[in-house]
């Protein structure tokens, strides 16, 4: 027999993963938003929650809660969407678990374990943020931040972050790799495997920082290669898309979903960090690298590309919209898939086209008020012209 409450429990679980979504008002002409959050705790599985015994849990409590859901790689196969969510329990562990739906936008549910990773790094306290890459190599490689403490300094809070390695073929059976090591920078968060070898070489979009927090002299999102992925070094981090002096990317930026291959270039998806009275302000931007030179910038619309709005503006960590994965599929629809306020995931779809047009088309930060006014009067004025023929 099992507890009354489970199958009140039950029906709520099973209405949150089967309840359809739909696009929302919001226009932009860019991407369309979706009303309701795509996985959130509400999702995860009873199982993982409760123990079901009526002996050893009378009053059907939650045992190991889960406090949110949110930046998850993304991948398709055999034309299935799959998540792989950064769980954060209550106890303020992350983990990965899985979550599988048929059309990208509701649906979701998680498979019945959470993955568990190889215990090869012992000082490892908390792993997150996995981005999956479908590696031209054969393998799909998961790049996270593995964190541990820094026995260095007499802080309790102080951390290190790395960059965790893992691979898989089909998400149920994943190898770990030796974190990669990058020789000029002490800590990693937001690497991302390209999805192509360069010259010959694994490639990886880094992000140098001096502290676990601060990015210090870490001039923006980086870019290094290595020979080997099984015992990935990077020797020589450029920077890509650069840090700018009172721009959405002045604090800090980040690499975010695996660049998407166009025929125009690579297009990239990443975050930008601003500091605020607030606190520190993350919206996500986007911008294009060459083919021939995946770290060479081409391209970098002004601006916002997604900014929390409403409810998304609220969580654990306010203010924030945070990607690490999106999905480009065959047909060209675009799924890009963010968390807001380090709480719930969201979806917002688009197509490789538009992309491509707001990417080299949308004008570029003149960096100084006086020249976005007159950007914006030169818009204005085009517009006056159109609407006096009409
Ligand atoms: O809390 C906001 C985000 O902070 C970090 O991003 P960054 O490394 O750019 O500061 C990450 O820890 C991310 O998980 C988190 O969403």
């Amino acid at each position: 027999m099992l507890h009354p409450n489970y199958y009140v429990e039950l029906e709520k679980y099973n209405k949150v993963i089967s309840t359809p979504n739909r696009k929302s008002d919001i226009y932009n002409g860019i991407f369309d938003r979706w009303v309701n959050p795509v996985v959130t705790r509400r999702h995860i599985p009873l199982t993982w929650k409760y123990d079901l015994d009526m002996n050893t849990n009378p009053y059907f409590m939650e045992r190991l809660g889960v406090n949110a859901v949110m930046n998850s790689g993304a991948i398709e196969l055999n034309g299935k969407f799959y998540l792989v969510c950064r769980i954060e329990g209550n106890d303020r562990k992350s983990f990965f678990g899985v979550a599988e739906s048929d059309n990208g936008v509701d649906g979701f549910h998680f498979w019945d374990y959470p993955i568990l990773l190889e215990d090869t790094c012992p000082e490892e306290t908390n792993v997150y943020d996995m981005r999956l890459t479908k590696h031209e190599d054969g393998y799909i490689y998961g790049v996270f931040c593995s964190e541990s403490k820094d026995t260095s300094v007499n802080d309790l809070s102080a951390a290190v972050a790395a960059a965790g390695i893992v691979r898989t073929k089909d998400l149920k059976t994943w190898e770990r790799l030796p974190n990669l090591k990058t020789l000029n920078s002490p800590q990693q968060r937001n690497v991302v495997l390209h999805p192509e070898f360069v010259n010959g070489k694994y490639a990886f979009y880094t992000r140098p920082m001096d502290d676990f927090i601060d990015t210090g002299s870490g001039g923006g999102i980086g870019f290094g290669l290595c020979d080997d992925i099984t015992h990935a070094v990077i020797d020589e981090e450029i920077i890509t898309s650069k840090r700018k002096y009172h721009t959405i990317t002045e604090a800090k930026n980040g690499a975010g979903a695996v660049p998407i291959k166009t025929d125009k270039g690579w297009i990239h998806i990443a975050h930008g960090v601003r500091n605020t009275a607030a606190g520190l302000r993350y919206v996500i931007y986007a911008f294009a690298t060459s083919l021939e030179n995946p770290a060479e910038v081409i391209a970098e619309p002004s601006g916002v590309m997604i900014a929390p709005l409403g409810k998304e503006r609220v969580g654990d960590v306010s203010n924030v919209v945070f990607t690490n994965g999106a999905i480009a599929r065959e047909n060209g629809d675009v799924f890009i898939y963010y968390a807001s306020s380090d709480t719930r995931m969201h979806v917002a779809t688009t197509t490789i086209e538009k992309l491509k047009d707001y990417v080299f088309h949308t004008p570029e930060d003149p960096l100084r008020s006086v020249e976005c006014v007159a950007q914006r009067c030169e818009l204005i004025k085009k517009n006056l012209e159109i609407l006096k023929n009409q």
